[in-house]
């Protein structure tokens, strides 16, 4: 079983690029933008209480947060590997990812960050708004309050897994195929 983190800012391609690996590789594939989004567009209660974070650029309170993703992984516990896509975001969801992992005999093998400058940031989410009309993509305040939460509460994510030799970096501006050819370098090199 490989279970991979795909990690990086905003806009980064995190959630572009999670859906081809799934294609390739089979990994089961848990975003928890995707999630919060579903139970957004269902008025759920756990989706009205996320909407006030999401639509102001802030993160989900992690104790919402992880509770929502352990269901998901403990649903699911048998599949090939999972790719966590946006996921873990502050040191208390990672600490919580490993005791998941650890409980069921697994560990994660791989964090790999996508690389991309906040102007690029910028210009891809703005992009995105007119297709998509993601609320938290329209507003460029919005957009700035997510990448600064970004660096001051996630980049330490990195950290964490470069402590056990885990994190690594690739480039993550140029086509969506080049960038898929250096992920799949990285994972096929596992
Ligand atoms: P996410 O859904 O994870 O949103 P994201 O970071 O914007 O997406 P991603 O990096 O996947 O970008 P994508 O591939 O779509 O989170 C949304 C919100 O949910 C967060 O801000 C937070 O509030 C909340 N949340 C989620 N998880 C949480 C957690 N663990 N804890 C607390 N809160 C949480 O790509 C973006 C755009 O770029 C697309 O339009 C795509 O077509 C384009 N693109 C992709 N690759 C490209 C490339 N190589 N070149 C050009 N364009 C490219």
């Amino acid at each position: 079983m490989v279970n991979l983190i795909l990690f990086g800012p905003p806009g980064s391609g995190k959630g572009t690029q999670a859906k081809m690996l799934v294609e390739k590789y089979n990994f089961y594939h848990i975003s928890t933008g995707d999630m919060f989004r579903y139970e957004m567009g269902n008025n759920t209660p756990l989706g009205l209480k996320a909407k006030e974070y999401i639509h102001a650029g802030n993160l989900v309170p992690d104790s919402l947060t992880i509770e929502m993703l352990k269901a998901r992984v403990i649903a699911n516990k048998d599949v090939y590997g999972f790719i966590f896509d946006g996921f873990p975001r502050t040191t208390p969801q990672a600490d919580a990812l490993d005791q998941l992992m650890n409980s069921m005999g697994q560990n994660v093998n791989k964090l790999i960050a996508l690389d991309v400058d906040d102007n690029e940031i910028i210009n891809r989410l703005q992009e995105r708004a007119k297709v998509q009309g993601r609320a938290d993509d329209a507003n460029i305040e919005t957009v700035q309050n997510r990448i600064d939460v970004y660096k001051k509460n996630t980049t330490p994510v990195f950290d964490y897994y470069a402590h056990f030799d885990k994190s690594t970096k690739i480039e993550g501006v140029g086509s969506i195929d080049d960038v898929f050819g250096r992920l799949c370098t990285e994972i096929d090199n596992l």
